[in-house]
């Protein structure tokens, strides 16, 4: 399967001969880093190799359109609740940087014991079933073709179907997955016993595929009510897993420590967060970090988790992290939608790129609090387990609810999680090995009967579906109902029929998002704003952020609600556009013939940055070409324009307007274009006018030749006045 970047991704190619497709790879890739590159007009410290494919940052237009690509693995994670859907959020995930796809899991698998199939429709995230990983495999291995990055593909193998889910993993090729028995334990209330089996031989799967384990301590510190003061705890955890690990034979460099900075202003974020992320990669040196943006004290304010996110990032480089991952700054009011998985990975992206370099300029320091606060956390940890040890051991220190407790340790509060040994989902389902047990696959941990002499254990019985594809099994559909043919008959139909709804989560949801702000209090102005959503013609208006401006004069709202329309592609307008003549041949037609401009902010409006942009050589303006570019300033009258134009004989007018009111500059454009047609001067002129709200149907409406606005550079000024100068200036 490749993939055309013009077309849209098809699915039903996806789903084509999907029993038959095998993944390109298997097991975890970082990005190179290479330092000293050259890309653009820089030299980068911390980037690895450009992608073939992608949408630069924002501001990249004034870069030579550069994307340098940082050194993390930057993690999205995705979960509509349908994978057909989820499919194209990570094409776009994958152009602005994103080679980390994490799958969330859908409510309640974690109590599943077994493997489910087919591709059901998920609530909070996807099922994960064979089907499901093997499309978005498929799919990913053509995107990571097209963007010319390897992309690592990430679930969980947790919860009581964890060695099940390992090898369904191995045998599809996921390259990365959660794997912490304490999570089980504390977060799900799966037997402890039952937890730590599986997880031994599903670590030992995980090993020998090469698949990067993620813990989950992280998890403490969302929980826990005061997350600062987690943070020993959080360093005990991270301790068992990566010890359990090692026990188990996987290597240090598949083990990621999940770290997330416990704190948000207006806590002294720095001052508390940086000593622990300190602390912990000290301890942990020869390990991987992944550093995951905070969540916990999200809200509706996407900028505000955004500057969180974007302070996250500088601790992570600061202290050396392996992996970004970032979370969809909307989580805190909605299922994450396609445009904010892309915000949060452009934080990460614009973040690292932004600081590159940085710790040749900064070192911590070696003394001072830094240290001292990091030593301490460390002291506490070190008590916290030697507590453990003393009391019985794991099994019993959970039991006697010494785990997410909201003291600073060695303080405690009495509130941690208790659970019960014997208890949980799955007790008692541990049972002693028999001594003539025979392991269902190669890869296992503990007695197997097969394992014998130099073959693989398998060849006693004709191969296991580690070692031998054509033993995989694949189901398809079992569900008549809920199932992806099923679901996507009406998208295919619409997309054949050429309709295009707004989209944000699922296709052809319809949701929009307006913004709006309403000068009264926060009640009256809330209850006002959704009338006025209705007035738009939204469905069930439903407010997703408010921000009080100030109890009396004022607030913010963002609304979202159903757009209940299908636009007919078939029956837009074709919008011509016109590529832009060669900077070579501007220069070589316009320099020998003495080509006068005459240009000005027009009106009462002072502001001439816009304009000088377009003209200045130091901008690369439209003077580089060799236009002789007369500006009168800013606030000028059209008739002092006009007057200029007669004394200079200039070829061509631009007015330039960007602050308006009441329509201002519709009447300025008119007012030029009747003068120069009083006198006489309107067939050998050419009239631009430009500004944030020109467009150039505007403009020619209001008489000019043409209409430029935001995003305009010198060259497409330069190319419209010599395509449109070339029939009127004689030779
Ligand atoms: C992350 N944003 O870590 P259920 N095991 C561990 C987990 O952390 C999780 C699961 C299993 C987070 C994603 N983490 C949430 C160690 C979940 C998943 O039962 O399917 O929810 O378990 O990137």
């Amino acid at each position: 399967m490749k993939l055309d970047p013009n077309k849209k991704l098809d699915i039903e190619e996806v789903l084509k001969d999907l029993d038959k497709y095998r993944p390109r790879r298997k097991g975890w890739s970082w990005r190179k880093k290479i330092a000293n590159q050259q890309i653009g007009p820089f030299i980068y410290k911390d980037t690895s190799a450009s992608l073939e494919n992608s949408v630069p940052l924002p501001a990249a237009e004034y870069f030579h359109n550069i994307d340098p690509q940082c050194d993390y693995v930057i993690t999205t994670e995705i979960s509509s609740g349908r994978f057909e859907d989820d499919l194209r959020r990570m094409r776009m995930a994958a152009w602005h940087g994103a080679d980390h796809i994490m799958v969330i899991r859908t409510t309640g698998q974690s109590h599943i014991d077994g493997l489910i199939e087919g591709t059901p429709e998920g609530v909070g995230g996807v099922p994960i079933t064979r089907k499901q990983i093997r499309a978005t495999r498929k799919a990913l291995d053509a995107i990571e073709e097209e963007v010319g990055r390897p992309i690592n593909f990430h679930s969980y193998v947790s919860g009581v179907a964890g060695p099940e889910i390992a090898v369904l993993f191995t045998e599809e090729g996921v390259n990365g997955a959660h794997q912490d028995p304490q999570y089980n334990v504390l977060y799900r209330d799966i037997n402890m016993h039952r937890s730590l089996v599986d997880a031994a031989e599903s670590k030992r799967i995980m090993a020998d595929a090469g698949i990067l384990q993620l813990d989950g301590a992280h998890n403490a510190n969302a929980t826990a009510k005061e997350a600062w003061k987690v943070t020993p705890e959080l360093l005990v955890q991270h301790a068992i897993n990566t010890a359990y690990s090692r026990a188990v034979g996987m290597s240090a460099n598949l083990i990621a420590l999940s770290t997330v900075p416990p704190t948000a202003p207006p806590a002294p974020k720095m001052r508390l967060d940086l000593p622990y992320a300190v602390a912990l990669r000290e301890l942990f040196a020869g390990y991987k970090f992944r550093a995951q943006q905070n969540t916990r004290y999200m809200e509706a304010d996407t900028l505000e988790t955004t500057v969180t996110h974007v302070l996250d990032t500088l601790i992570s480089r600061l202290t050396s992290a392996d992996i970004q991952s970032t979370i969809t700054p909307d989580e805190g009011r909605n299922i994450p939608w396609h445009y904010n998985n892309i915000a949060g990975i452009n934080s990460t992206r614009q973040t690292l790129i932004g600081i590159d370099g940085i710790n040749e300029q900064l070192e911590l320091k070696h003394d001072g609090p830094l240290q001292v606060q990091a030593r301490e956390i460390k002291e506490r940890a070190v008590l916290f387990l030697e507590e453990i040890l003393e009391g019985g051991g794991y099994y019993a220190a959970v039991e006697a609810g010494q785990f997410v407790d909201s003291g600073y340790y060695p303080e405690r509060n009495g509130d941690g999680i208790v659970r019960d040994p014997a208890g949980g989902d799955g007790a008692d389902t541990v049972i002693p090995r028999q001594p003539g047990y025979g392991a269902p696959v190669c890869s296992h941990f503990g007695n197997n009967v097969y394992a014998h002499g130099k073959d693989k254990p398998c060849a006693d019985y004709g191969g296991c579906t580690l070692c031998d594809e054509t033993k995989i099994q694949y189901i398809d559909e079992l569900d008549p109902d809920d199932n992806v043919e099923k679901r996507l008959q009406i998208p295919l139909a619409e997309r054949t029929q050429g309709l295009l709804k707004p989209e944000v989560e699922k296709h052809g949801d319809s949701i929009v998002c307006v913004t709006l702000f309403v000068p009264d209090s926060p009640d009256s102005a809330e209850q006002a704003a959704l009338e006025m959503v209705k007035h738009m013609g939204l469905n069930n208006p439903e407010v997703i952020s408010r921000r009080v401006m100030h109890p009396a004069e004022g607030s913010f709202f963002e609304i979202k609600g159903i757009l209940d329309v299908a636009i007919n592609k078939d029956n837009l307008q074709q919008v011509a556009t016109v590529e832009p003549l060669s900077e070579e041949e501007i220069e070589a037609w316009v320099r020998p013939r003495d080509i006068h401009v005459v240009a000005a902010t027009v009106g009462e409006d002072e502001h001439s940055v816009g304009l000088h942009e377009i003209l200045d050589i130091k901008h690369g303006g439209i003077e580089k070409y060799g236009f002789h570019c007369h500006d009168l300033g800013t606030s000028v009258a059209i008739e002092r324009i006009v007057d200029r134009v007669e004394k200079s004989n200039a070829h061509a007018v631009l007015i330039s307007t960007i602050v308006t009111h009441a329509d201002v500059h519709k009447q300025h454009m008119r007012e030029l274009d009747e003068l120069v047609k009083a006198r006489g001067l309107r067939e050998q002129l050419v009239l631009v006018a430009g500004g944030s709200q020109v467009t150039d149907k505007l403009a020619r409406k209001c008489g000019m030749d043409a209409g430029f606005g935001h995003g305009t550079s010198g060259h497409d000024v330069a190319s419209f006045l010599m395509r449109a100068l070339r029939d009127r200036v004689s030779e």
